[in-house]
């Protein structure tokens, strides 16, 4: 196979063979697939062997791989160049766009990756309120910046404790983990650290523990602690910003935000990520404020117009999220039913186009109730899924995403597989 070859040589010259660790295919001990091509909803392996994509690039992809207008407008924007390290005109159409979509979005900053994105919202947060501590959850993942990579301290200890080599206990030491779904933890950590808190960091869908949505109440409760204790609420929308609707998890949850966190689909594949909200907040930022923040490629009129001609298409198609979301939320309960039908302990959590299958009998609401289900059921999934065409996440900690380019054909298939493997 190409991809064993490839990965061969890979790993005598990356870490691991890969350059972020989810692809390696570690916890479903297989090799990797090495992605030649994709096209719509489809990629195509080193091997030319085509599977139906539902990673779509950890979400980027909304509109299928290698969408012709993405792709034209990346060509355009080339052929004048492909970084000036200078203000341009795209980047002040991107920023007017997303503020004209986004709740409350007033001011943003365009960066190059969710983690940088997080990164320095939080520095916002911290320099807006002059305050340390910053509450995120237990199974939310927000990129790979020190003060974020921190697992929940140990009972009596709400300090952080870094969940890497590498960090030093004083970066996660203001770090402090509450449940997620679970308001009380955050009272308590709010009672614990009375005015220290500087924000609470949620993912407004957890999608890094596999799709956890947040129960009835849950954010508005977040929204309602942050103001009581002078707080910040940073919605991290790297992966639910234009993947809900148009206007985030804030516009599909009716929550409002002070600061929010964008990656991912608002590059159309490009490197690029964005950090923003209220302008009395942003405007601590370099050059115009005291928090400093910078970045070569921030930016660049290449990834712009990527992420431009992709965000255009989602504002301008007719019910481009109701059509998504009412297709996926379709094919997430027959995905259910058929698990169900086959005798398999499963769960099946869905947010719109987002969703996942846990191999348990019980709820899965949180970071525990996530980590209790069967990782070995999952494998065996994830190895039948891939051998019979379709890619999806390796991991049971991920993800499913849906696109408008996955077809009734597509959808069919999968779930026609789904039903080859409880039988
Ligand atoms: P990046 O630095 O990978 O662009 O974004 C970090 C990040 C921040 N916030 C959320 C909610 C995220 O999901 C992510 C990154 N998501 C993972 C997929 N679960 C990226 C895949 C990977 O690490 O290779």
């Amino acid at each position: 196979m190409h991809s064993e070859m490839l990965f061969e040589r890979a790993r005598k010259v990356i870490p691991g063979g890969v350059n972020s660790p989810v692809r390696a295919f570690g916890s479903v001990g297989m090799t990797p697939r090495f992605i030649e091509s994709a096209k719509g909803s489809h990629i195509r392996d080193a091997d030319g062997r085509d599977y139906i994509d539902f990673v779509g690039s950890w979400g980027p992809m909304i509109l299928g791989h290698a969408h012709p207008a993405v792709l034209e407008a990346v060509e355009k924007a080339a052929k004048d160049g492909l970084s000036f390290g200078a203000a341009t005109e795209r980047e002040v159409v991107m920023a007017e766009l997303l503020c004209s979509v986004v709740p409350g979005l007033q001011m943003i900053r365009m960066v190059n990756s969710g983690t940088e994105a997080v990164m320095s919202a939080v520095r916002a947060a911290r320099g807006f309120t002059g305050r340390d501590k910053l509450i995120k959850f237990a199974g939310c993942y927000h990129g790979h910046s020190d003060a974020l990579l921190v697992r929940a301290g140990s009972g009596v200890m709400t300090q952080g404790i870094p969940d890497s080599a590498g960090v030093p206990a004083g970066c996660t030491a203001d770090t402090l983990t509450a449940s997620f779904n679970d308001l009380q933890s955050v009272e308590e950590l709010f009672r614990a650290n009375r005015d220290q808190i500087a924000a609470v960091i949620v993912e407004p869908v957890g999608a890094n523990m596999g799709v956890v949505p947040p129960a009835e109440g849950f954010l508005a409760g977040l929204r309602r602690l942050c103001d009581e204790n002078g707080a910040l609420l940073i919605f991290d929308e790297v992966i639910t910003g234009f993947r809900l609707s148009l206007g985030g998890a804030q516009e599909y949850y009716g929550i409002r935000a002070d600061l929010c966190t964008f990656g991912k689909i608002i590059g159309g594949g490009m490197p690029v990520g964005a950090y923003g909200g209220r302008r009395d907040i942003m405007e601590k930022i370099a050059p115009l404020g005291p928090v400093y923040q910078a970045g070569t490629l921030s930016g660049n009129p290449v990834a712009m117009a990527a992420g431009l001609a992709q965000i255009r298409i989602l504002k301008e198609t007719p019910d481009f999220y109701k059509e998504l979301n009412e297709r996926s939320e379709r094919f997430f309960g027959d995905l259910a039913a058929i698990l169900k039908e086959g005798g398999i302990r499963a769960v099946l959590n869905h947010v719109g186009s987002l969703g996942c299958v846990f191999f348990t009998d019980r709820e899965v609401t949180d970071y525990a109730s996530a980590k209790d289900s069967d990782t070995e059921r999952f494998k065996a999934y994830f190895r039948f899924m891939i051998d019979n065409g379709i890619y999806i996440a390796p991991s049971q900690f991920e993800a499913m995403f849906l696109s408008s380019a996955h077809s009734d054909e597509d959808l069919a298939v999968t779930l026609d597989a789904a039903r080859r493997f409880v039988s």
